[in-house]
């Protein structure tokens, strides 16, 4: 196995066999402006730690896979440019030739696994794109979940996304989607969406006894939980809906595609909803790293 290289911090919990949180580093470079993603990084690390986990961002740097970043390292991530966004696809390339990049939910799950972590939160997940019937974009993210066995924390997703289509690719690839505290799968910004979630689970120690089952009954693969944006900090979908349409118009008119779709639709709605969007993200990712510290416990009780 390639050497993983651990921070301090997460060596000894490691070590200890106290829970730990994965966290990407893909929303730090490609999904949040400077210097709102480093403060945002920090916070959610802190929230980790105070729920009692320990929080291990995941990048690489110089070619070497880290499994927790000291605060300088987050900080020369954050303020980087033209960071390589790495997918299951990418990882191997930049680890092989000494590259530095961010990882995404799929890298950052496969990550996550080498390093005996199974929990793992970020803010939204990559899904089938509108239009996916013509274009094929389709995020790795989903073939992740179908495959490595970790549980990933996120709010739904985002209506840049065809969210059925997401739903229904996730089914087909044998994919749990659990939602927490309500029955309908929320839409990232958005507490509810008019899609039913597939499954419901109220309390984070029945997500942990899940994610272990499918392990004893020989099922590949993690779990998804959708857990909704606190109402407080929410955005009505309605609002949002013209301004992902121009988002997604503007996608098209330069001609963007490939890695490259994500990252800039979540740059153009940033800039068109004047930072609301991005108040709401870091609540959401906040609420994501909370949860996330509450099963990773639970699975720690079972696991040792
Ligand atoms: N969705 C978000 N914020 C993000 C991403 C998705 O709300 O930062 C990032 C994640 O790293 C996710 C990646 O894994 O985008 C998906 O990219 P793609 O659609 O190219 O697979
Ligand atoms: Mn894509």
């Amino acid at each position: 196995m390639i050497p993983l290289h651990r921070c301090a911090e997460v060596a000894k919990a490691h070590r200890d066999g106290t829970p730990i949180v994965a966290l990407e580093s893909t929303i730090i470079t490609h999904g949040m402006p400077y210097p709102q993603n480093l403060e945002v990084a920090r916070q959610v690390e802190a929230d980790v730690r105070a729920a009692g986990a320990t929080p291990a961002t995941i990048a690489v740097i110089n070619g070497q896979l880290h499994i927790g970043l000291e605060d300088a390292e987050l900080e020369k991530l954050a303020q980087a440019k033209g960071v390589a966004k790495l997918s299951r696809a990418d990882m191997a390339a930049c680890i092989a030739t000494g590259g530095t990049g961010a990882t995404t939910v799929a890298a950052t799950m496969i990550a996550a696994h080498l390093a005996d972590i199974c929990v793992f939160a970020t803010g939204g997940i990559g899904g089938v794109h509108k239009g996916a019937e013509t274009s094929f974009d389709i995020s790795a993210d989903l073939l992740e979940l179908a495959q490595t066995p970790v549980t990933v924390v996120a709010a739904g997703a985002k209506a840049i996304l065809d969210v059925a289509k997401t739903l229904e690719v996730l089914e087909t690839q044998g994919v749990p989607v659990i939602t927490v505290g309500q029955d309908s799968f929320p839409a990232f910004w958005s507490s509810t969406s008019a899609l039913r979630s597939p499954l419901r689970m109220d309390d984070p120690a029945q997500i942990a006894a899940a994610h272990v089952t499918r392990a004893q009954l020989g099922l590949p693969g993690g779990q998804l939980v959708a857990n909704p944006i606190p109402s407080a900090d929410e955005i009505p979908a309605a609002d949002l809906a013209p301004i992902i349409a121009t988002a997604q118009n503007d996608a098209n008119t330069h001609g963007i595609t490939g890695k490259a779709v994500t990252p800039y639709l979540l740059q153009r709605i940033f800039e068109l909803t004047e930072g609301k969007s991005l108040s709401a993200n870091i609540a959401l990712v906040r609420n994501n790293a909370r949860l996330a510290s509450r099963i990773a416990a639970a699975l720690a009780l079972k696991v040792n």
